[in-house]
């Protein structure tokens, strides 16, 4: 009898003939409530992407369940609480994207201030024909505040530290082997660099960190780069910060409410947005599917899983 597993997220048609072969899956979103009902009993493990929710009465429906696999480095809608009230084990993918989600935070940090969107649309729309384009923001030798200095963080700093840029950060804790400027909050933080860059994990403490007056203190030469989660920023608080100017500019990869964007946001001109898509290269997204399957296949063999959450 292969192991009955919940998908509730979509995955690659490869990964899912992969796991076919040694599992039953089930696909949460294409269960009705009596097909979930009858099979509940016998589910013993969900596999998840890095923005499933995972509630507790959800775990508590599944007396069988014995692993939640999360296919991210994020798992902040996953109950862990829960999971371990009811001995279940949760896995996911960490470190295997870090390089490619700094990429990322830089190729939004200059395209935001650089305003090479902008400048894209300025060139198709033939406006090139009628003038220049208006001075940008440099940012060789800026002030980066990176919000949350774990791997990813670390790696932004190094690629920072490329374009001559300092360094200075926030968090849960100072790093006793790094140099860089720490300070207590992210507000002191924006008010002491030209870039803020959000690479915190998403949690109670950090939801809503960036807030109205993080922005108001980044000030009107600043620019925002999210590459974390979207409920660590006050969306509305941005979204207002960007109408008035209070800030330059954003770089945005994720968002509160994916993947339905607000329309103000939408509609402004001095934001790059991008579909969440930080860390989905073709090698990394093969090595966490990997790892999303290994965790789930020692699981099931008894062995101990190859990367249990914190
Ligand atoms: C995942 C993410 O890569 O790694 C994370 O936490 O934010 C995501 O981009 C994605 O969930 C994979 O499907």
């Amino acid at each position: 009898m292969k192991p009955n597993l919940l998908l509730v997220s979509r995955f690659p048609d490869a990964f899912c003939e992969r796991l076919r072969e040694h599992f039953d899956c089930h696909e949460y979103a294409q269960l009705d409530a009596d097909r979930m009902a009858a099979l509940a009993p016998k589910l013993r493990g969900i596999v998840a992407s890095g923005e499933s929710i995972v509630t507790r009465d959800l775990i508590a429906r599944l007396p069988a369940l014995g692993i939640i696999s999360v296919l991210g480095v994020g798992y902040d809608g996953i109950d862990l609480e829960a999971a371990r009230d009811h001995n279940v084990c949760v896995t996911h993918t960490p470190g295997l994207s870090t390089d490619d989600i700094a990429d990322f935070a830089m190729a939004l940090l200059l395209s935001a201030a650089r305003q090479v969107v902008s400048a894209d649309r300025f060139v198709r729309r033939g406006d090139w024909a009628v003038g220049r384009y208006p001075l940008t923001r440099s940012v060789f030798g800026g002030r980066i505040g990176i919000v949350g200095l774990g791997r990813i963080g670390r790696a932004v700093a190094k690629r920072a530290l490329a374009f001559g840029m300092s360094i200075a950060y926030t968090g849960r804790t100072q790093k006793a082997d790094v140099a860089y400027r720490w300070y207590n909050d992210a507000r002191t933080l924006a008010a002491n660099v030209d870039f803020l860059v959000v690479c915190a994990s998403a949690s109670a403490a950090t939801r809503a960190l960036i807030n109205g007056a993080v922005l108001d203190a980044l000030g009107p030469s600043g620019v925002l780069v999210n590459i974390a989660r979207g409920a660590i920023v006050d969306e509305e608080a941005l979204v207002q910060a960007l109408c008035e100017r209070k800030i330059l500019a954003a770089g945005l990869d994720v968002f509160s409410n994916e993947p339905r964007i607000p329309d103000a946001l939408l509609a402004l001109e001095n934001v790059v947005l991008t579909p969440h898509m930080a860390s989905i290269t073709g090698a990394t997204l093969q090595a966490m599917l990997d790892l999303t399957f290994d965790n789930l296949a020692a699981h099931f063999a008894g062995q101990p899983v190859l990367s249990p959450v914190a």
